[in-house]
């Protein structure tokens, strides 16, 4: 039998320093361990230990030249972490924060939301403490160009497929995967978020915002409830809050808020045109990493400093990075009658965050399920390039739909707790149960 306290304490033990893959660990662990301890089989696979010790790490170095002749230095990671249900699947992020302890929480939780999805994803994720930020196209290429050449030897279109993250889009995916192919002299399915001209899927772009959309969609209706007319804050105005406010705008919400480093927008007219949308993505484009020329451009008002949680919202929707939504701010947004917090950053609520909407009873939808749709539609795309075809736009977003809706039922049923839905723990029993008895099928 396992006992929480003295399982977290050896992991800590093991893993020194990395206290977000403690917290993602514990958070899973905490939801699954009943199911554990009642499961022979699983007591007897030592199914813990194995399933928090990833497969394989590789850390390389990346060397590079700026644009002023000087050489840089910087740490490229793969951590492979559970292969049990298909290839190692999951984003590279370029951001100076990233650490192994970053990565390692970052590809634990994508084997369970990988499983989620229901199609045949292992789980991985890499990435580099390379910073973007203020960096030239001609920088990011060479950058680019160094990684891949380190990476390609660790990965594979059966092996190990990577997309992107943070700091990693569609230009950061063609320049590695140009470096890729003439190394390997191959055009194949080993990285997602493809362009369209060149193996890419439709709807890949927009799928992680649409997806928890789609997502909160369902948990309204599971509350006969409608999204029209709901007001939603949205953090971030990269590639997920994009999506979101596409989607949200299309099913009858109004966003009023993105935000970046810098600070928040608030638009009240509601972030709803595609002028708006299309000037988030030249925001990102442009490696500033702010978002106050925004609030300048559409007449909409900029709060220096401060996050979106701060506003009366219908839902919220943290779309930006780990843990940026805190105890207090869950406070601030219960006290202002926020209705739904649906996480689509990879963690973005602290522990006493979650646990405060889970005791206040506000539906609370975790990144693992809510942000899926990413993942999943790059899950299509390695179908289509697998396949040799591609898909319509329509045929991608009816399929990325149904697997959204599908994991929503995965939660309700394995998260229904005498009327209130606990999705966190709905979402973790169900990825787990897969990915681990895949494990008892093929043995150690
Ligand atoms: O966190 C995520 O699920 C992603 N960054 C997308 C991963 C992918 O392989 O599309």
């Amino acid at each position: 039998m396992y006992n929480l306290d003295e399982f977290m304490a050896e992991l800590e033990r093991k893993n020194p320093a990395q206290p977000e893959f403690i917290q993602a660990a514990k958070e899973v662990i905490e939801s699954i361990i009943d199911v554990v301890n009642d499961n022979p089989a699983y007591l007897k696979a030592k199914i813990l230990e194995r399933i928090t010790e990833p497969d394989r790490v590789f850390s390389f170095k990346v060397e590079w030249e700026d644009d002023n002749g000087e050489v840089q230095v910087n740490r490229g990671y793969r951590v492979q972490f559970n292969n049990a249900i298909g290839p190692y699947k999951g984003g590279l992020r370029f951001h100076p924060s990233v650490t192994l302890g970053t990565l390692k929480f970052l590809g634990f939780e994508q084997m369970f939301k990988n499983s989620l999805t229901t199609l045949p994803m292992g789980g991985g994720k890499g990435g580099s403490d390379f910073n973007p930020k203020g960096r030239s196209d001609a920088e990011i290429l060479r950058f680019c160009r160094s990684f891949m050449t380190e990476l390609q030897k660790y990965i594979g279109p059966e092996t190990d497929v990577p997309a992107g993250d943070i700091g990693v889009g569609g230009r950061e995916i063609g320049f590695m995967y140009g470096q890729y192919k003439r190394l390997k002299v191959e055009n194949t399915g080993v990285l997602t978020g493809k362009g369209i001209n060149w193996g890419g899927s439709l709807v890949r772009p927009e799928a992680t915002g649409y997806g928890t959309m789609y997502f909160a969609d369902e948990m309204v209706k599971a509350n006969k409830d409608t999204m029209k007319g709901k007001t939603i804050a949205v953090s971030g105005f990269g590639n997920v809050a994009w999506g979101a406010c596409i989607k949200g705008t299309e099913l009858g919400a109004k966003v009023v808020a993105i935000s970046g480093p810098d600070g928040y927008v608030y638009d009240e007219k509601g972030i709803s045109t595609k002028e708006k949308w299309d000037y988030m993505l030249q925001l990102r484009a442009s490696n500033k990493d702010i978002v106050a020329p925004y609030a300048e451009k559409f007449g909409a008002k900029f709060f220096p400093g401060k996050k979106p949680w701060e506003l009366k919202v219908d839902m919220a929707f943290p779309c930006a990075f780990q843990n940026e939504l805190n105890l207090a701010d869950a406070k601030a947004l219960i006290a202002n009658g926020v209705k739904y917090v649906v996480e689509t950053s990879n963690m973005g609520c602290t522990a006493d965050a979650v646990t405060e909407f889970i005791n206040k009873k506000i539906p609370f939808a975790p990144g693992k399920a809510a942000n899926a749709g990413g993942v999943a539609t790059s899950g299509l795309e390695m179908s289509q390039n697998a396949m040799k075809y591609s898909w319509s736009a329509e045929e991608v977003d009816a399929k990325l739909k149904t697997i959204m809706i599908n994991i929503h039922s995965s939660c309700v049923q394995e998260g229904k707790d005498s009327g209130y839905i606990n999705y966190v723990k709905g979402a973790n029993i169900a990825g787990f149960k897969k990915v681990a008895d895949a494990m008892l099928d093929l043995g150690y």
